[in-house]
Formats: C-alpha cells, sequence, structure tokens
C-alpha cells in the first residue's frame, strides 16, 4: 500500500497546446470555459479541478499521454476563465455535477475517465455517484469529503494550527477573538464585504495559510499565488461559500455513504500521509468502503499534485487505464 518514493520522480508529459477552446452557458449567469488538447479521437479523460476555485492551468494536461487521451479541462461556475469571477450565486456542487453532463454532451463524449484531486476529488466522487455509467475510470488523489470534521481541522485552531503555529498567527490574528470560534463563517463575512478592500485582504490571508500548509517542503513562490487577486478572491470566495454549506451535501457522510454507487468502476485513490489541508484519515475511510480501487499513501507528501512522489503515483495512474 505505501510507496516507497526513493527512486526518482517521473517527469510530466510534454507540454502541449489544446487543439479547441470553448465556452458553455450553463445557467441564467454562468458561462465556463472548456478546452481540448492530446489526442482528438483518443481516450476521453476530465481533469476536475480543486479549491473549489483554483482554475485549470495548461500545466494539467501533462498528466495524460497525448498520443493516448483526449484530454478535457474546464474551469467550474466562478474559477478561472469561467464568468462571471467568484460568482457564487447558482454556485453549487451539484450545479458543477450538472454542468459536468453538459460538458460531456457538448463534446459527444459517452463515457470518460474522471481525475480530481482535493476539492476535485469530491466532485469527482459526487459525479461518479450521480453518473457511475459515463466513467471509465476514476482517479482521485488528496481526498475530500467537506465533512465538519476535515473544515475544523484545517480551518479552526487545535488541528493544522498545532503543526504550523507560525504561519497560523497571521490568520488566526485577523480575526477578532469573539468571531474565532467559526474562522469561515468569520472569513465568509469579509470575503462578501461590499468594500473590495476588505475582501481582497481576507482572500490574501486565507489563501497564505492553505498554501502554507500545502507541501511537505514548503514553497516561497507557491505561497505567492495568494498575492494574484484575481486569483486569490476566486478561491477564498468560492471556497468559504461551499464550506459554510457543508459542500451542499444532506449529510455529513453523504460521499462516503454511497460509494457503493461506484465500487464497481476501475478506480485509483492516491494520497499523501502529511497531507494537512486534506488529512488521510479520509482516504482512508474511502478505501475501507472501497477496496477494490488501488489505494497508494505516499509516505514522503503533502497535499499537492505535484509532490514527486504523488505525481508519480498519478502517472502510472493515467497510463495504467490509458487502454481500457
Ligand atoms: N480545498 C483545497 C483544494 O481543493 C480543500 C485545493 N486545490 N488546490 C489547492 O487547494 C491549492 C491551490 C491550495 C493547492
Amino acid at each position: 500500500m505505501a510507496e516507497n518514493t526513493g527512486e526518482k520522480p517521473r517527469e510530466l508529459f510534454p507540454e502541449i497546446e489544446a487543439f479547441d477552446t470553448g465556452r458553455l452557458k450553463v445557467s441564467e449567469i454562468h458561462e465556463i470555459y472548456y478546452e481540448q488538447s492530446g489526442k482528438k479521437d483518443g481516450k476521453p479523460v476530465v481533469f476536475v479541478h480543486g479549491g473549489p476555485g483554483t482554475g485549470t492551468s495548461p500545466r494539467e494536461r501533462r498528466f495524460f499521454d497525448p498520443d493516448v487521451y483526449r484530454i478535457v479541462l474546464f474551469d467550474q461556475r466562478g474559477a478561472g476563465k469561467s464568468t462571471p469571477a467568484a460568482e457564487l450565486k447558482e454556485n453549487t456542487t451539484w450545479d458543477l455535477v450538472a454542468d459536468m453532463e453538459k460538458l460531456r454532451t457538448r463534446l459527444g463524449i459517452e463515457k470518460w475517465v474522471v481525475f480530481g484531486g482535493s476539492w476535485g476529488s469530491t466532485l469527482s466522487l459526487a459525479y461518479a455517484e450521480t453518473h457511475p455509467d459515463h466513467v471509465t475510470a476514476l482517479i482521485v488523489r488528496g481526498i475530500f469529503t467537506v465533512r465538519h470534521q476535515e473544515l475544523k481541522w484545517t480551518y479552526n485552531d487545535g488541528g493544522v494550527s498545532l503543526v504550523f503555529p507560525d504561519t497560523w498567527e497571521s490568520f488566526w490574528n485577523y480575526i477578532p477573538h469573539a468571531e474565532r470560534h467559526c474562522m469561515v463563517g468569520a472569513f465568509y463575512r469579509r470575503l462578501t464585504s461590499d468594500d473590495e478592500e476588505t475582501r481582497r485582504n481576507a482572500a490574501r490571508v486565507w489563501n497564505r495559510w492553505e498554501l502554507s500548509a500545502c507541501r511537505l517542503y514548503p514553497d516561497s513562490k507557491f505561497i505567492k499565488k495568494a498575492d494574484d487577486d484575481l486569483w486569490s478572491l476566486q478561491h477564498a470566495c468560492i471556497e468559504c461559500h461551499y464550506f459554510i454549506n457543508g459542500g451542499f451535501f444532506e449529510s455529513d457522510e453523504q460521499l462516503l455513504d454511497n460509494v457503493d454507487k461506484i465500487c464497481h468502476i476501475p478506480g485509483t485513490i492516491i494520497q499523501g500521509r502529511y497531507d494537512m489541508v486534506c488529512p488521510v484519515d479520509t482516504a482512508w475511510r474511502l478505501h475501507k468502503k472501497w477496496p477494490e480501487a488501488d489505494f497508494h499513501i505516499v509516505p514522503d507528501a503533502g497535499h499537492t499534485a505535484s509532490e514527486p512522489g504523488i505525481q508519480t503515483c498519478l502517472l502510472n495512474a493515467t497510463d495504467k487505464y490509458k487502454h481500457l
């Protein structure tokens, strides 16, 4: 189950350009961006990004062999190049699941491999549990199910705060004592303030916290992402909106309780042992409910897809499902 990643990590596939980009109107107000790259008549795979709110980047095409896969990337509502940016109205998990179906239909795809990390694992699971017949295989990393316990661990004191007391200070001190019992709510109020400066500052503080705890070896360039105001607002606002709404699930355990709907689908679960943002306990629970899926705990990695052991496992998984 544990991978020895002492060996050299695998390189991503080469950089490639998209052969098609488009926009899809999915509601009265939302329009989403999508793109295709790789092999035009290849094996369809959809990349489901994290956050919610991170958007996609061209680098993410490189997890898939471009000579085999028809690679679909899309930006979820309010994220990346989708518009309006950071819009929270008509923006729920079930809207995103429905958007994936609209996109699949628009592209004339019957079944696709679904690949997602972090919030991307959440949405991939929600999608697969709703539309199992359209999923060839499922590759999920950094498992997140928006349970109360997971949110409390990352954003309230007594969890990650005990491991990163140095970066926690700025996050914690930003919120007055009276509001600290629920940090997500306190940030949400500021992120939805009428004052632009308040929104911008809150987003930066929120993201610096999350980004600083993401990797086993902190990377200052990576944490600088928080200074990109547009990205920062999209990520922080959309995350908080989903978190205060419990991911729009009917119960805390909804995703885990419904795993029986996807057990027959070929699957791979990949998780960093030292993932602070989405701790390994959730991946373990998923593994117990879905023992048929390959399960890898990478012993020397945190939360991100680009950490060596995780990247290697992800590439091995996309190779495994190439010829299904
Ligand atoms: N939310 C974290 C998440 O889904 C629980 C996520 N995806 N990418 C990120 O976080 C970073 C940009 C912070 C690496």
